[in-house]
């Protein structure tokens, strides 16, 4: 499936569609609703070129239909519940069946392949194994493998070091920002990860990062560091993921329909525009999602990769519809920032962005940790390192900001996902 020719799989992609929709016609009432709305039927759709005809779903009908309204199989077929935790309130939860397990296992078993996994290995999961979905997917895939699982689950990174050590662990499976956290504490440690350590690759993602956090962490840890790419209300991770080349996450085309749309015109764009990523799921039973608009930014390519794999790649998420800050109307993602704050010298990559509004005009500050070596270095050292960040960043995404050099260790770190921004403008 990997490898099959795009003419087949868009013919496979049609017949799964098609089958879906009709499905979720037939069982989900807000889909028959919004369908005839539409005035499509679903006969109407018979090919991926119709998808274009389908309404949009969103987050905030998860919460509407809150927990089993988007079901699509009966409440007895659900074999397992996951979630997020929202920002606010109740968590979205999606319900899957022995067939979604097994999809989404198979999704994250090519995951882990495409990142050098074989049985031989020894996968330690440090994502949360709990409602979220990283840790149970990452445990399914290498054992959907054979591989050897470390089921650690977040937290406790002196413990996470040591089983690391004593266990031999050969893949790594958590965020990006704990991977770097990892990394910083091994080597604070004395540990040498070529001597002492046998880790050799990681499937990262949950989160935002960047081509420069992915060099800190294959530096620090000595590994080849793969993006992975996923949400819940699709499947979990595992739904695009990196192969060695390291060059944009290839799709599971069999299993998802990936579009870009120009997120206010809600129109299909052409591959290689930036635009809000979409997907349809074609085979999930117990909740699929017809056309669901993720809010991620970012590209679709069907270029030919050199890994052989002919499935289209989504590049790096540059941010998200809501999380892009609009500070004094100029358009900022927090990765613009982390790309300069990561390759700036005396700073590590733990930072904080806080946007305020004084006398009504938007203020960014931008907290940056300093070494240890940094923070024991002349004060005018510093404020030479200050003013070259502050200027970075004014190049980057071109308005001024006010660029702290904090302590070491003082901002707080996350064992899940990164919180980097307060805005309290929204407060
Ligand atoms: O974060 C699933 C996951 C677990 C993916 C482990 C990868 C690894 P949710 O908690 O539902 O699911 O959050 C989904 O996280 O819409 C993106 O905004 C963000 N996200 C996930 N992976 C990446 C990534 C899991 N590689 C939301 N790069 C998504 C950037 C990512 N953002």
């Amino acid at each position: 499936m990997e490898c099959i020719s795009r003419d087949e799989l868009h013919k496979i992609q049609g017949e799964r569609l098609a089958a879906t929709v009709k499905r979720e016609y037939e069982n989900v009432p807000v889909y028959r609703e919004r369908m005839d709305a539409a005035g499509v039927k679903p006969e109407d759709i018979r090919s991926v070129e119709d998808l274009q005809y389908l309404p949009f779903m969103e987050k905030t009908d998860l919460r509407d239909y809150y927990p089993f309204g988007l079901l699509a199989s009966p409440q007895e077929e659900i074999v397992r519940i996951h979630g997020s935790s929202g920002t606010t309130g109740k968590p979205i939860v999606s319900g899957y069946t022995r067939n979604d397990v097994d999809v989404w296992s198979e999704m994250m078993a090519r995951t882990l392949t495409a990142a050098g996994a074989t049985r031989g290995d020894i996968v330690q999961v440090t994502y949360g194994l709990g409602l979220f979905t990283g840790g149970f997917g990452a445990y399914q895939g290498a054992d959907r493998i054979g591989a050897m699982v470390i089921p650690m689950s977040s937290g406790n990174t002196q413990r996470q070091i040591m089983m690391m050590k004593d266990l031999g662990a050969t893949m790594l499976c958590c965020t990006p920002s704990y991977a770097s956290y990892l990394g910083e504490t091994i080597r604070e440690m004395g540990i040498d990860p070529k001597k002492d350590l046998k880790l050799k690759a990681g499937c990262f993602g949950a989160e935002p990062w960047t081509e420069e956090m992915r060099q800190r962490i294959e530096q620090l840890l000595e590994i080849d560091a793969c993006d992975i790419y996923g949400l819940t209300e699709i499947a979990g991770p595992g739904v695009a993921f990196e192969c060695l080349e390291k060059n944009g996450m290839h799709i599971n085309e069999d299993h998802v329909i990936a579009e870009i749309i120009d997120p206010t015109t809600g129109k299909q764009l052409p591959y290689g525009m930036h635009g809000e990523l979409v997907f349809t799921t074609i085979t999930k039973t117990g909740m699929p999602m017809m056309r669901y608009r993720t809010h991620d930014i970012c590209t679709l390519t069907a270029d030919k990769c050199a890994c052989g794999r002919t499935l289209a790649r989504m590049g790096r998420i540059v941010g998200r519809t809501d999380d892009m800050l609009v500070i004094r109307g100029v358009n900022v993602f927090p990765s613009q920032i982390e790309s300069v704050l990561v390759g700036a010298d005396g700073v590590a990559p733990h930072y904080m962005l806080i946007v305020d509004r004084v006398n009504s005009s938007d203020t960014l500050e931008v907290q940056v940790e300093m070494t240890e070596e940094m923070f024991g270095d002349t004060v005018a050292h510093i404020e030479n390192v200050r003013k070259y960040i502050t200027a970075q960043i004014k190049s980057v995404v071109g308005i001024a900001s006010k660029v702290k050099l904090v302590a070491p260790k003082s901002i707080p770190r996350s064992e899940g996902k990164a919180k980097r921004v307060i805005d309290n403008r929204k407060l």
